[in-house]
């Protein structure tokens, strides 16, 4: 259970020399020119660029560099000096780049010219920016709105957002799922329901008045490891942190500031978990019950004794709604089931608990480990009834904290970015823009490919992304991709998704974030919102990769105005030409975040957008906070899961892969090189099918529905993984994700627990 010991198993605390030495050469392998690696001083500064990898908060005193390894990765995939250029598609068919790896694709370059594909030749040909608005607008006009789909990968800043969410509902549709319906989608149903905002309430400053932080399915050291430096400083002043989390990820064990002379030159690192609680994969909602029910019995035994009550009785009268019901629930709750759910020991729930009650400011930190699931809902709802019990929400030092993904994930859906009609301002854009927006629910992701699955979908625009690789099911859905009769592409690089193209295919290459953004109204800056609900300005400084290419605002003006011609009531060319008329109508939109935005943007740290639940006012149907006990504590049931040679997969990012873009084939951290193909699994495991380390293997999806979904060649990793529960790598593994097995309310795939069964690569008969 509790860990003390730093493991022998994991060379490598996060960070450390190990960080610098990656970094040194992702600028080597990119060939970045000196003058562009500088940018990196200017990543995530007041008067620079945000960085483009994850959503972590931009302090307001950043360090010298204010970047970590999977940061300065990210950008020297964009500065890099490679390109692909009209020549390199007329030497290269799209049937032969089908045959490249994700990595040759994107590592070729960045694109330079607007592509359009040639059935003829099988080729991508240059067309002129004109020429492909035009074709695209025509071809838009033709459609079924309902039958177009918008998707925004959660990069694309507040201004593109805002203008895509009024392109798609002035064509007619809510198809608008971006990229948050894979990842945090759990958490924004989830905590609306039960604290009445959809998004974490925890600022930086939590982190100096916080006395206890919880952990939860996120691997911090690889997906957010600017955030090590918080939780470094609140380990110093002796802040205990806990993590669940089936692997022992090294970035939760410990850590090495490479901005720390001190800690560079020295052994000593920080350690960062003080407990660390490998829950089965799945059994986080049976844990936190465990917590849950160690805190009510010890606060029945109070109550009895005369003692000092445990949970925070005033706040749960004054602020909650559903406690007696839930509290009974917890008190009925069966420990052999919890223990069982869990795979955890009763000491283990219970010394968390004890630390738990202890504490009078607690952060619950939390990732993709707990929104993936079919009950990610439910795991979010736990999570938050868990913090209610004493009053861990409102109050300094406190709060839950769900870190979000792509760097502008979060603020997308703050501007409009969603498929549901009720979370957008329907009303009042429909006032400011003059024209009626469709009213009837759009698509999520999973119901835009399941649509397709079924011919209704006949175009996607993507604003980034790469679908065919991130969605679930691959070996369905990408065909269905390939019937598709338009795909249009706003990209920086070439990925699978713009080859496995539909009939009518474009590539538009657009500036990275990181590049001068210049129009004829002046250079431009864009905005976005980062984990902690903080909006930020940011101006590229790097020159863009070609002149050719355009911004992001640009291309969906485009495409924009030459959908709608001369009926359009927005002047699309003036918001192409001066992206502060964009944030003049968000301040329309919105005029309590939005207000003076174009001064406010600029504050050093991000200023907070409003957040009722901060200041403990609930905007949920009882205008309380609300209790809900779990409907099940299974993990998935209504899985036929308890097969005797069934396994748990779940699907997870190596250091060296930002979601789909593979930077290179190791995982340093984990201590694998030079293959994505493997999958960790228990030693005990191993021994009951006759496994050996170096083993290939093939697996399988144990589901009922008659479609068989299998990856072969899989090679066998002896790891440190609770019985029962094995890992592979996102996407390799995503053919074996079948796309109706998600969460229920919320529809996020359940790529943390798939069952499966493994198959030996010769014989193909399943492994006890
Ligand atoms: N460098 C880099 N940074 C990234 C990304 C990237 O790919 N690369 N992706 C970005 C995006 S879009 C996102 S959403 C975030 C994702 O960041 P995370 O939320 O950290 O997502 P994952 O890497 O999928 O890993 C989830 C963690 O959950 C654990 N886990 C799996 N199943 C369970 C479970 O049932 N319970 C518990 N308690 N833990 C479990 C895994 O062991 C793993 O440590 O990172 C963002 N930042
Ligand atoms: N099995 C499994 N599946 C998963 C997950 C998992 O953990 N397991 N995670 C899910 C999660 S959390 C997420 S967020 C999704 C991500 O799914 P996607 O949004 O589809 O994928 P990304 O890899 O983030 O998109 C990468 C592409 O974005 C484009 N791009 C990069 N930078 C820019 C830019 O600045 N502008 C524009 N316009 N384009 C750009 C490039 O073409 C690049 O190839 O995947 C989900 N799928
Ligand atoms: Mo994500």
């Amino acid at each position: 259970m509790a860990s003390e010991r730093k493991s022998s198993t994991y060379p490598f605390a996060s960070g450390g020399w190990g960080s610098v030495k990656a970094v040194a050469k992702i600028l080597l392998q990119e060939k970045a020119p000196l003058a562009d690696s500088r940018a990196l001083m200017h990543q995530n500064k007041p008067d620079g660029f945000m960085c483009v990898s994850c959503s972590w908060a931009k302090p307001a005193s950043p360090h010298p560099f204010e970047f970590c390894e999977s940061g300065a990765k990210a950008t020297a995939w964009d500065i890099t000096a490679k390109r692909m250029t009209p020549e390199f598609f007329r030497v290269h068919p799209v049937r032969e780049l089908l045959t490249w790896h994700d990595h040759d694709l994107e590592e070729a370059g960045r694109l330079t010219e607007p592509m359009r594909y040639d059935a003829a030749t099988d080729r991508y040909v240059p067309v002129s920016w004109q020429d492909a608005f035009d074709a695209i607008g025509a071809q838009l006009r033709e459609l079924d709105p309902n039958s177009v789909v918008f998707y925004t990968s959660g990069r694309a800043s507040l201004e593109t957002s805002y203008m895509l969410q009024l392109f798609a509902r002035m064509y007619g549709t809510n198809n608008l799922p971006d990229s948050s319906n894979m990842c945090h989608e759990s958490s924004s149903v989830g905590l609306k329901e039960a604290i009445g905002v959809g998004v974490g309430t925890i600022t930086l400053d939590d982190f100096e008045k916080t006395d206890l932080m919880f952990f939860f399915g996120q691997n911090v050291g690889t997906n957010s490891p600017r955030m090590l430096h918080q939780l470094q400083d609140a380990r110093k002043r002796g802040v205990p942190i806990i993590t669940f989390n089936p692997l022992r990820e090294p970035g939760l064990l410990h850590f090495a500031n490479p901005q720390s002379p001190k800690d560079m030159l020295t052994p000593g690192d920080t350690q960062i978990s003080t407990q660390y609680h490998q829950v089965r994969t799945g059994g986080d909602t049976a844990a936190m019950l465990g917590i849950c029910k160690a805190v009510i019995e010890a606060d029945d035994h109070a109550l009895s004794a005369g003692e000092p009550r445990v949970i925070d009785v005033d706040f749960i009268r004054e602020h909650t709604n559903g406690f007696e019901a839930f509290a009974q629930y917890v008190r009925d709750a069966n420990w052999d089931e919890i223990l069982r759910e869990s795979g955890l020991q009763r000491e283990a729930i219970e010394a968390a608990a004890s630390e738990y009650m202890k504490a009078n400011a607690v952060i619950a930190h939390y990732g993709m480990g707990m929104t993936q699931h079919r009950m990610g809902v439910q795991n979010v709802r736990m999570l938050v009834n868990l913090l209610l019990l004493r009053g861990n929400v409102g109050k300094p030092g406190a709060g839950p904290s769900p870190v979000r993904g792509h760097s502008n994930v979060q603020g997308q859906r703050t501007v409009g970015i969603t498929e549901k009609p009720e979370l957008a301002p329907l009303d009042q854009l429909a006032k400011q823009f003059s024209f009626e927006p469709p009213r009837e629910k759009g698509m999520n992701i999973v119901e835009a490919f399941e649509a397709m699955l079924d011919g209704k979908v006949k175009a996607v625009v993507n604003l980034g992304g790469n679908l065919v690789r991130s969605v679930p099911d691959r070996l369905r859905t990408e065909p269905a991709w390939g019937q598709l009769d338009l795909t249009v592409n706003i990209t920086t690089k070439l990925n699978r998704s713009h080859l496995v193209h539909g009939r009518d295919s474009y590539v538009l290459p657009c500036l990275s974030r990181i590049e001068i953004d210049r129009q004829a109204g002046g250079d431009q800056a864009v905005s976005m919102e980062d984990s902690t609900g903080c909006f930020h300005g940011s101006r590229g400084v790097a020159e863009p990769a070609s002149p050719s290419i355009r911004s992001e605002p640009f291309i969906v003006a485009g495409i924009a105005k030459a959908t709608f011609g001369a009926r359009s009531t927005v002047d699309w060319d003036a918001w192409r030409d001066d992206y502060a008329r964009v944030r003049a109508e968000m301040a329309k939109t919105w005029p309590e975040m939005f207000d003076d935005f174009d001064r406010r943007m600029w504050t050093p740290g991000g200023f907070p957008r409003p957040l009722p639940a901060r200041e403990r006012k609930w905007q949920t149907k009882s205008g309380k906070a609300e209790f809900m006990a779990p409907t099940s504590i299974c993990e998935d049931p209504d899985m036929p899961v308890r097969e005797p040679d069934s396994l748990r997969l779940m699907t997870l990012r190596s250091d060296s892969q930002f979601n789909t873009t593979i930077y290179n084939h190791d995982d340093r951290f984990r201590g694998i090189k030079g293959s994505r193909m493997v999958i960790l699994m228990n030693p005990s495991d191993m021994a009951t099918r006759a496994l050996s380390h170096g083993d290939t293997i093939t697996l399988q999806t144990i589901a009922d529905d008659g479609v068989e979904r299998r990856v072969d060649g899989l090679t066998i990793v002896p790891f440190d993984i609770p019985q029962g529960c094995i890992a592979g790598y996102y996407p390799e593994c995503n053919p074996l994700l079948p796309l109706w097995h998600c969460a229920k309310e919320s529809k996020v795939p359940g790529a943390k627990s798939i069952p499966v069964r493994v198959m030996r690569e010769t014989a193909r008969e399943a492994v006890l």
